[in-house]
């Protein structure tokens, strides 16, 4: 017999700039949640099934021999996109599971939009095609000063097509993510990733349980 409490299933995204600590945070949360009898699984964009991890490895190798267009990108992200919500994301949560995904559309609005300077009505059109009308219950936006975030992201190892850019590059996304949390306060929660990791994992877990409808 399953011991397992029956919540109604919570799809929460976990966002930031490189090295922020989105996997380490991701992992803790989910063994907060597990610790809790809540059934949880743990994912990520672009990725997540195994095309979309094919999609990934295309998104991320460095260098290819020739330069990506930024819309081929943008199509990749949500090609990507597209075949984890529909095979592991969306029957994940119609089962009931809460859904832990270190990234998801808020990335593509940050890096796609603010990054490279795609328009946001495109990214718009876009998500409403790849995303089927899931969207997430609770955004945790994981900031930090740029330089923080890139030493620890340095620190771990070499970098992938993403981290090889420049300051001005990461600068525009992070004031895109903060803009994003501007416009979606009730979604997005911010969370201080500059502070050390206890005190990151104390303000997350607070937070959580916030998140947590009642039993039925
Ligand atoms: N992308 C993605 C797009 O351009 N568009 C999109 O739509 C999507 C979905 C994906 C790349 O793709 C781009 C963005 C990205 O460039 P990724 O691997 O998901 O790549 O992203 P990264 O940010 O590169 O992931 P990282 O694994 O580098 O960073 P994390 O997960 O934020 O950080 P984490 O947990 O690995 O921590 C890094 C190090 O810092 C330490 C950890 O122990 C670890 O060593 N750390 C701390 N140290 C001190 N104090 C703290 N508070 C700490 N928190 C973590």
């Amino acid at each position: 017999m399953s011991h397992k409490k029956t919540m109604p299933a919570q799809f929460i995204t976990f966002e930031g700039g490189e090295g922020v600590g989105k996997s380490t945070n991701i992992e803790y949360c989910r063994q907060l949640l597990e610790q809790q009898g809540i059934d949880v699984v743990v994912t990520r964009e672009p990725g997540g099934t195994e095309i979309a991890e094919i999609i990934r490895e295309a998104l991320l190798k460095k260098p290819h021999n020739e330069r990506m267009s930024d819309i081929t990108e943008l199509l990749l992200v949500f090609a990507a996109r597209a075949q984890h919500i529909e095979a592991f994301v969306k029957p994940a949560l119609e089962r009931g599971c809460w859904v832990l995904c270190d990234r998801f559309t808020d990335s593509t609005i940050a890096y796609q939009g603010y990054g490279r300077g795609l328009k946001l009505d495109t990214i718009s059109q876009l998500k409403t095609i790849a995303q089927m009308g899931i969207e997430p219950d609770k955004t945790f936006l994981l900031d930090a000063p740029i330089d923080i975030g890139m030493g620890r992201a340095q620190a771990r190892g070499p970098a992938d097509r993403f981290e090889v850019e420049q300051l001005d590059f990461f600068t525009r996304v992070r004031e895109g993510f903060l803009a994003i949390a501007k416009a979606s306060p009730n979604r997005v929660h911010i969370i201080n990733a500059a502070q050390q990791l206890t005190a990151v994992q104390a303000d997350l877990k607070q937070a959580l349980e916030q998140q947590k409808p009642e039993p039925k």
